[in-house]
């Protein structure tokens, strides 16, 4: 596990790559990707220290890729805001019959209304299991709610599904006719 000061580092790097990545001087390219060198120099921190925290990431938020050039690239797998616009490029993927979300309860009832929304991000959050919900909803509140969605009929009807590299799924929207209280 990371210590209080990795995990300090690893915020960061998620606010950067995610959603400011301006508070730091950086640029994303189309994809959601910076050089290495280029966030090492803008957050005061190693190689060494990054790699720690990219590897011990308790969600694996973060990917590395060497170019052909031989230069290094980091992104956020997943959870972006729609304000950064980025493209991840993940092909469209089959998802399972049924997967999760977990929300405080005080939003069942605009969900039920509306849909799932992706509010600030790029995408709606769904989780392959339950406890995995649980634990996303309760990052807000110790009374959460865990809402059952009919992906397989959300897929038979059209919408599509992409599946991060971290293992998060990820879809446009969440019409209220395919959710149920688990
Ligand atoms: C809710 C974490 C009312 C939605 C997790 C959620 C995830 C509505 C909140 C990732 C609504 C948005 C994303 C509606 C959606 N009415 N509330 N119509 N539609 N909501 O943080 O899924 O730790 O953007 O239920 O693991 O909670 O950051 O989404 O409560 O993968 O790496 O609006 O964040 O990853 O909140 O979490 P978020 P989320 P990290």
């Amino acid at each position: 596990t990371l210590s209080r000061d990795q995990v300090r580092t690893s915020r960061r790097i998620a606010l950067v790559l995610r959603h400011r990545p301006e508070s730091a001087g950086l640029t994303l390219d189309a994809n959601g990707w910076v050089p290495v060198a280029d966030l090492l120099a803008a957050l005061g921190i190693t190689r060494a220290e990054l790699d720690v925290v990219v590897e011990h990431n308790d969600k694996s938020r973060f990917a590395v890729t060497r170019r052909a050039d031989g230069t290094d690239w980091i992104r956020a797998s997943q959870g972006h805001s729609r304000r950064v616009s980025v493209d991840l490029g993940l092909p469209p993927a089959d998802p399972p019959a049924a997967l999760f979300h977990g929300t405080p309860r005080t939003n069942l009832e605009s969900i039920m209304n509306e849909g799932l929304q992706p509010r600030s991000r790029d995408h709606v959050h769904l989780s392959t299991g339950v406890p995995t919900a649980l634990l996303v909803g309760g990052r807000r509140s110790a009374d959460v709610v865990v809402l059952r969605v009919a992906t397989g009929e959300m897929a038979a009807a059209g919408h599509v599904f992409h599946l991060s590299a971290n293992g998060v799924w990820l879809t446009s929207e969440v019409p209220p006719r395919y959710l149920t209280l688990d």
